[in-house]
């Protein structure tokens, strides 16, 4: 058995890593990431260039062990400071913050940092093999009391719960109960299931409809699940999602990752309970949950069965190149999927691939539409016309014509 494996823990520990505002020294931090992933640690990965609020949100949303910032353009006494200080003001200074940045932090820098709250600075020459076992110790342990959190850190540890216990193989706690936000539900979310397979761009299209819901709702809210696979030998996964979420950075927005934990569904075995905390919230108007890239027999979001479906209505998202005519015919949510975008319609093969399409959806005789998007362009009018239609469907919100404005969408 490999040493990952025998230091693997019940419950991964979870971590949020970062690189501070103006630095774009990101190679250490992303090396560390595939490290720290490697020995059994969920890394969520918020990307560089980013803002204090922006870490501490992330933070607080991911209800992570620790926060690990990677700091080399200089600053760093008052970056550390600025997190430490946002976490403790929003009622979340048990999350404990530490880092590195080769030689551009100085032992005389660590003991201000120190003294202002900051846990611990990793300095240039220590060993990955090190800093893994360390980091285990220290944040691995960390005892997580049902503290009373508000707002979106109570909403975030209920779902830490409902993962555990699924883990634990225990049934998920429903919302309402200990540890959970026991509110009476201010108003009815609309929840969409988004599948499709890796890479399809689900993520970035997650992100562009995103920034439609913000742009066409001033007042409300929006939540993101965004399941990840884990490695299947290590348990650690790097939760991506969050990088490429452009938008996600309004506290109009939650955003949670869940790591699927081996399940094989396509969802972590807790995303069921996760819907239900997020929507027993009365939180939010519109939820969004992605799943982790599937394959031609994956039903996530249980709408291929007989027992009621996970969500109100399902996205499945394709790119041109899904194989040919024959592999059309065996993807099971083609049949199923209330909407349908093929995305990456600024791919060549994106003109043959809406002709095959359309005529596979033909078949179903459901008046399934195809929409055709390329989420990578921002203010992509085949996003707005899909974001419309999503909007029609759960009454919310939209500006007039946005559903009849597509350019990439327009008839063959
Ligand atoms: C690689 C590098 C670059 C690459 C960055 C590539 C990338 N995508 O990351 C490039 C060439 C692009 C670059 C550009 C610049 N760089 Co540069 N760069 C470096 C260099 C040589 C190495 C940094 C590195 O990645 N080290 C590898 C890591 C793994 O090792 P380490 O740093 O020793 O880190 C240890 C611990 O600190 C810990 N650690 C680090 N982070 C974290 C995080 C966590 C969570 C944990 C647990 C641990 C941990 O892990 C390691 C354990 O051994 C340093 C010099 C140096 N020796 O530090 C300069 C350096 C950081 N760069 C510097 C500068 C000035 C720049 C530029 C401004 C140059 C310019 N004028 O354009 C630009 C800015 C770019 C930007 N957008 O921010 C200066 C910063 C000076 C300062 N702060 O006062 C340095 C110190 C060089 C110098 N001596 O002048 N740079
Ligand atoms: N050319 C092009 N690239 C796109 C488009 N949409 C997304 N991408 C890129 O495709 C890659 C994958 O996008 P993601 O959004 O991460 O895809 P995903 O389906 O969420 O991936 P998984 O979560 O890993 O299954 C990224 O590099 C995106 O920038 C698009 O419309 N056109
Ligand atoms: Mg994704």
């Amino acid at each position: 058995m490999s040493a990952a494996k025998t230091t693997r823990p019940t419950v991964p520990l979870r971590i949020l890593t970062a690189v501070p505002v103006c630095d774009g020294h990101d190679s250490a931090v992303t090396t560390i990431n595939i490290e720290l992933a490697r020995h059994g640690i969920e890394v969520i990965y918020l990307g560089y260039h980013q803002a204090a609020s922006a870490i501490v949100r992330a933070a607080i949303q991911e209800d992570v062990n620790v926060v690990g910032l990677s700091s080399y353009n200089g600053g760093h006494i008052v970056f550390f400071k600025e997190v430490v200080d946002q976490l403790t003001k929003l009622g979340s200074g048990d999350i404990p913050v530490f880092g590195g940045g080769g030689g551009t932090i100085t032992k005389a820098d660590e003991r201000v940092m120190k003294r202002q709250g900051t846990d611990c600075i990793y300095f240039a020459g220590t060993s990955l093999d090190t800093m893994v076992a360390e980091i285990k110790r220290n944040y691995g342990l960390v005892a997580k009391p049902r503290a009373r959190f508000k707002g979106d850190r109570a909403l975030a540890r209920a779902i830490t719960i409902a993962e555990t216990e699924s883990l634990e193989a225990r049934r998920p706690r429903r919302a309402g109960s200990a540890g959970e936000v026991a509110r009476a539900p201010k108003k009815k979310p609309f929840v969409v299931g988004v599948a499709g397979p890796g890479g399809a761009g689900k993520s970035t299209l997650i992100d562009e409809l995103t920034s439609r819901f913000l742009r066409n709702n001033s007042a409300g809210r929006i939540a993101l699940l965004a399941n990840d696979p884990s490695h299947p030998d290590t348990g650690g996964a790097i939760l991506g999602d969050r990088v490429s979420a452009i938008y996600s950075q309004d506290d109009r927005v939650f955003f949670r990752s869940l790591a699927t934990r081996g399940s094989l569904t396509g969802l972590s075995a807790a995303a069921p309970a996760a819907i239900d905390i997020l929507k027993n919230s009365g939180e939010f108007d519109l939820i969004l949950v992605e799943s982790v890239g599937v394959g031609q027999e994956s039903d996530p979001f249980r709408i291929l069965g007989k027992g009621p479906p996970l969500v109100d209505a399902t996205l499945f998202v394709l790119a041109p190149y899904y194989g040919g005519r024959i592999q059309l015919q065996k993807i099971a949510l083609l049949a199923g999927a209330d909407l349908v975008a093929l995305n990456k319609c600024d791919h060549p093969m994106a003109h043959t691939a809406r002709a095959e399409i359309q005529a596979r959806l033909d078949q179903n005789s459901k008046n399934q539409k195809l929409h055709a998007t390329t989420a990578a362009k921002h203010f992509d009018l085949g996003v707005d016309a899909l974001f419309a239609a999503i909007a029609r469907r759960g009454h919310l919100p939209v500006s007039a014509g946005g559903e009849k404005a597509c350019s990439t969408a327009d008839p063959l």
